[in-house]
């Protein structure tokens, strides 16, 4: 005879009234359910806070791609490795204006703009206002992320109009070492403090299937839920490998503990916007529906994500049909 499994409240903790308090074992906890108690858990919470049908939609480009200085290990926009990617210069106004276009009759609500610098200069920024200005007129939300931000540059940012700036935490403070030595932990969190500061919204997430352990997933998760307020905007990437990086040969995720660090996020970012980011292409749609199923409702449409490739559009369009899904009203 089957036995019930004991209710999740029994065993995890209900949520913590007060930012700050989510402790990595509540988080490890979580990790650490039936899988199948885990989603219903997480899928109890996203309707509480969300249509769990609808899937808000971002596009993404790079504007300055490859030859950063950082040495960030799975990136193949590094000038510390060789990936046979050449490194160009920001992009013209014009360029950016098409992709948005295109972006947008693709379906895409959100336009976000990448730059492989370590941090941007005076005269960066303001080329980047001109593109957000310009976006902004199309009637799109916009998302950049420039690397680290001094002071006032946030707020040059909102002042162009602005909407969300993406800086990841990427790993747990415990792994980080073993991933980046160019920029500490602190210096991001200075930057998350700088853009929350500045009123913009902070989209802020990481990346798994970098050789980390589950306790160091569940510290990354600690670490954004406590973030005070926790992001809007919550990318959990999967690591595409890349040839020539560090990171490349890795032992894959078990792809079902991909689907557990979604819910997990869901779960401790009730009202955040978790996206299903980069490595999609190598998920068949099963998984991805299940990683909808944990909680996950944003993806990036489009076929490239920065330097590397992204499902066809047409093939997400089926896919959300086929599942129900439609694009978040905005
Ligand atoms: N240079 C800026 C910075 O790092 O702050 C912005 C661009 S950077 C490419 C944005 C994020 O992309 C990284 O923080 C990382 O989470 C993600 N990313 C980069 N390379 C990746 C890869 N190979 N697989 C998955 N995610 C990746
Ligand atoms: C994020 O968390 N993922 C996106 C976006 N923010 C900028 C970037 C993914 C990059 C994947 C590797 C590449 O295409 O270069
Ligand atoms: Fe540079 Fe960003 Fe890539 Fe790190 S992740 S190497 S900072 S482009």
């Amino acid at each position: 005879m089957h036995t019930t499994s004991i209710p999740v409240s029994d065993i995890v903790r209900p949520a913590p009234a007060i930012a700050g308090a989510w402790h990595s074992s509540d988080i490890q906890a979580l990790f650490a359910l039936p899988l199948m108690d885990l989603l219903y858990r997480a899928q109890q919470i996203h309707r509480q806070h969300f249509d769990a049908n609808a899937i808000q939609l971002s596009s993404l480009l790079s504007i300055k791609t490859g030859g950063c200085p950082e040495d960030c290990a799975y990136c193949p926009q590094s000038a510390h490795y060789d990936t046979g990617l050449t490194a160009d210069k920001l992009i013209p106004l014009d360029d950016v204006l098409q992709a948005a276009r295109a972006a947008q009759k693709g379906g895409a609500q959100r336009f976000c703009m990448g730059a492989a610098w370590r941090s941007p200069k005076p005269r960066h920024l303001d080329a980047v206002a001109e593109m957000i200005r310009a976006v902004k007129a199309l009637g799109m939300e916009t998302c950049v992320t420039l690397g680290m931000l001094h002071d006032g540059q946030a707020e040059k940012l909102k002042a162009a109009g602005l909407d969300y700036y993406n800086h990841n935490l990427d790993t747990s403070p415990e792994f980080y070492g073993q991933i980046i030595s160019t920029r500490t932990y602190q210096e991001r969190l200075d930057t998350l403090d700088r853009v929350r500061n500045a009123g913009l919204n902070v989209c802020c997430g990481g990346i798994v299937g970098l050789g980390e352990s589950r306790d160091q997933r569940a510290s990354l998760i600690a670490q954004l839920a406590n973030l005070d307020p926790y992001p809007e905007s919550v990318p959990i990437n999967n690591l595409v490998q890349v040839q020539g990086t560090p990171l490349a040969g890795t032992e894959a995720l078990d792809p079902f503990e991909f689907v557990r660090t979604i819910a997990v996020a869901r779960i401790t970012m009730p009202r955040a916007h978790v996206r299903l980011s980069a490595g999609r292409e190598t998920m068949s749609d099963t998984l991805q529906a299940l990683c909808f199923l944990a909680g996950a409702n944003s993806l990036f449409c489009g076929e490239m994500l920065l330097t590397t490739s992204n499902p066809q559009v047409q093939a997400d369009q089926r896919l959300m049909k086929r599942l129900g899904l439609y694009a978040e009203a905005k």
